[in-house]
């Protein structure tokens, strides 16, 4: 039974190692200026008292109460996600206090780029929350009149729809590419119903299970065999389904959804591994 014992060990081995890649995988971000909690919860350039260049006080507080998510890209074919508002206005020198109330199961950003750099990291203000919640976050505009990009940094959102525009005093012209302000910069293809390619992908999802196959129960080792073949061969097709099944997503929720697919096959492999053991052990004593 050492042998057994072993591959038990080489199990939990590898079970522990994809914990530690998969807590690898959290952002461990330490900048000046940034608060953030265990929640999944940033606030990155908070600022609500450092008066930018120019301005001898504030000129008004403004509240934005912004929602990001999936639903709110329904208004703008061609996104896949967006923002409840894609535009904002506010005075020069404004203390702007957002918050960002994501609806969805991912994670979700407001960014805004441009800032003073010596009152705002990387010249940035950037709130965000994993999955459904929300995060509020404050900064102060600086004087001048300018027009601010707002986006989702994570992958493929901003190109997706999360893209909107703070216009601060007369802004300085309209950004491209903004859903329902102005026009895309690049025109994507009307995606397929989502019913035919839910039915195609299905089709190519369950074609590598081996059930309704008459086998004779002591080749279920081979049949299973054959299935997890199949199964990695077509793994790629239903990663590739996945992801526009789910529409890109990613970090935490991705990588949490491929653990369990990776333990899946760990417990496939240790049952098939049992059932070939089983099948020889008595043989080998009997020759
Ligand atoms: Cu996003």
């Amino acid at each position: 039974m050492n042998k057994l014992r072993n591959l038990v060990l080489a199990l939990a081995g590898l079970a522990v190692v994809s914990f530690q890649v998969q807590a690898a995988r959290m952002p461990m971000m330490n900048h000046g200026r940034m608060l953030m909690d265990m929640s999944g919860k940033m606030v990155m350039g908070q600022n609500t008292d450092q008066l930018p260049e120019g301005c001898r006080r504030i000129s008004e507080d403004v509240e934005i109460i912004v929602g990001a998510g999936h639903k709110y890209s329904r208004p703008y074919p061609g996104t896949m996600f967006g923002y409840s508002e894609h535009q904002w206005q506010v005075k020069p020198c404004a203390r702007v206090t957002v918050t960002l109330k994501n609806d969805d199961q991912i994670r979700h950003q407001w960014m805004l780029h441009g800032l003073p750099e010596d009152l705002y990291p990387k010249g940035m203000f950037h709130i965000e929350v994993t999955g459904p919640g929300e995060v509020t976050g404050t900064f102060i505009v600086p004087r001048e009149d300018k027009t601010y990009l707002v986006h989702c940094d994570i992958a493929q959102h901003t190109e997706k729809g999360m893209k909107a525009q703070l216009v601060v005093g007369k802004g300085s012209g309209t950004l491209p590419g903004i859903p329902g302000i102005s026009e895309p910069v690049v025109k994507y293809l009307q995606q397929p119903t989502a019913e035919g390619e839910k039915q195609t992908s299905v089709i190519v999802v369950k074609a590598p299970e081996p059930s309704g196959q008459k086998e004779e129960p002591s080749m279920l080792s081979g049949m299973l065999i054959l299935g997890l073949v199949i199964a990695i061969l077509g793994a790629p097709y239903l990663l590739r389904w996945l992801g526009s099944r789910f529409f890109g997503m990613s970090g935490k929720a991705l990588s949490g959804y491929l653990f369990d697919r990776l333990m899946a096959v760990f417990c496939l492999f240790f049952r098939l591994f049992m059932a070939v053991w089983d099948w020889f052990r008595p043989r080998q004593r009997s020759v």
